[in-house]
């Protein structure tokens, strides 16, 4: 058991969606977390990074920071998620390990696993075949990241982990139609075609992949719970163990929002990989469970964007 009480704990990444939800919930558990002012860190600069980091002395780094999006601007930015992630990954860990820290804990995603790995895939499923062409950059810098924590904790001995979240939504998510993932687009659209009466909503692909949906309140407990509990040269999967076609989240995101029109499926845009459940029997035999049924995420979830969109207005 590793204690967080009186460390500094410093999230890169903290005002991203994974970020912000897990300095909330250290928060409420009363521990202090460092925040860098907005634009005084760019952290695909290395210098800043080290600077940064010598003069602020963390002794927990969760590496949170990544350029994120979903399948059109995986296919829109490809250098942006290979190039970017790789030196966000490889400058976070290169100055954790050079002022020594206790603990730092890596996140990935679940696109690592081949595209037609065995469901549900479990973390031995890495590297047994060919990634989803949709988001093999992502899934290139995800997995060197993993091996870069691997190879820190083999070559200086440092408590290095590595955690594969599985698709997320919640509170901060990015509701921009092109690059977000599906849940904050089909919400945004639901509320827009609930507003203008049409008929219908437009859902990218087929509507037949099944996806395992996590609010991020659960990853940021299950993060908590893994700094506390978990230190091993294997990444450890973080997902629910339910999945749902993304047909019924557009209607469950229907219900949620109170659009009750038809879907409308457009074939011209990818349906990405077809299947993506993950096997997360490690980290629930260590005894954590997710809490947030997907209805009541999404009702939370849109709570949030409502809100949020109330302050603009
Ligand atoms: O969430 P998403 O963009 O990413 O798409 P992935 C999931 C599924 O939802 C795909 C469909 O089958 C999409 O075609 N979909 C339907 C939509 N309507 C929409 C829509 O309006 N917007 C979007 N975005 N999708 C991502 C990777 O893969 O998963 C990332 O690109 C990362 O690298 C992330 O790994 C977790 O689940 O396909």
């Amino acid at each position: 058991m590793f204690s967080l009480a009186g460390r500094r704990i410093w999230v890169a990444g903290h005002r991203g969606m994974v970020g912000s939800a897990l300095v909330r919930r250290l928060a409420r558990d009363g521990h202090a977390v460092l925040a860098p002012d907005r634009g005084a860190l760019d952290l695909t600069r290395q210098q800043q990074v080290e600077d940064w980091v010598d003069a602020n002395r963390p002794d927990v780094v969760v590496v949170a920071a990544a350029r994120v999006g979903g399948i059109a601007a995986n296919a829109a930015r490809p250098v942006d998620f290979l190039h970017d992630n790789l030196m966000i990954e490889a400058n976070v860990m290169a100055a954790a390990a050079k002022t020594g820290v206790a603990k730092l804990l890596f996140l990935g995603s679940s696109c690592i696993y081949p595209r037609l790995a065995q469901q549900p895939m479990a973390e031995a499923a890495l590297l047994t075949g060919p990634l989803e062409p949709s988001n093999q950059w992502y899934a290139i810098a995800k997995i060197a990241g993993i091996l870069l924590a691997q190879a820190y904790r083999q070559q200086h001995g440092l408590d290095f982990i590595s955690a594969m979240p599985t698709n997320l939504y919640g509170p901060g998510d990015n509701y921009d139609l092109e690059s977000s993932h599906v849940i904050p687009a089909l919400m945004r659209k639901a509320i827009e075609a609930r507003d203008s009466g049409a008929e219908s909503m437009t859902v990218w692909g087929s509507g037949a992949p099944l996806r395992e949906f996590m609010h991020v309140d659960d990853l940021a407990d299950a993060l908590v719970f893994l700094l506390e509990n978990y230190s091993a040269v294997e990444h450890i999967n973080v997902g629910t163990g339910s999945e749902v076609s993304i047909a019924e989240v557009a209607r469950l995101i229907g219900d949620v929002v109170g659009f009750t029109g038809a879907l409308a499926f457009d074939a011209s845009r990818p349906d990405g990989t077809p299947r993506k459940l993950m096997d997360s029997g490690k980290l629930l035999a260590m005894g954590w469970a997710p809490r947030i049924a997907l209805h009541d995420g999404l009702a939370d979830a849109y709570a949030h964007f409502a809100e949020s969109v109330q302050l603009r207005a």
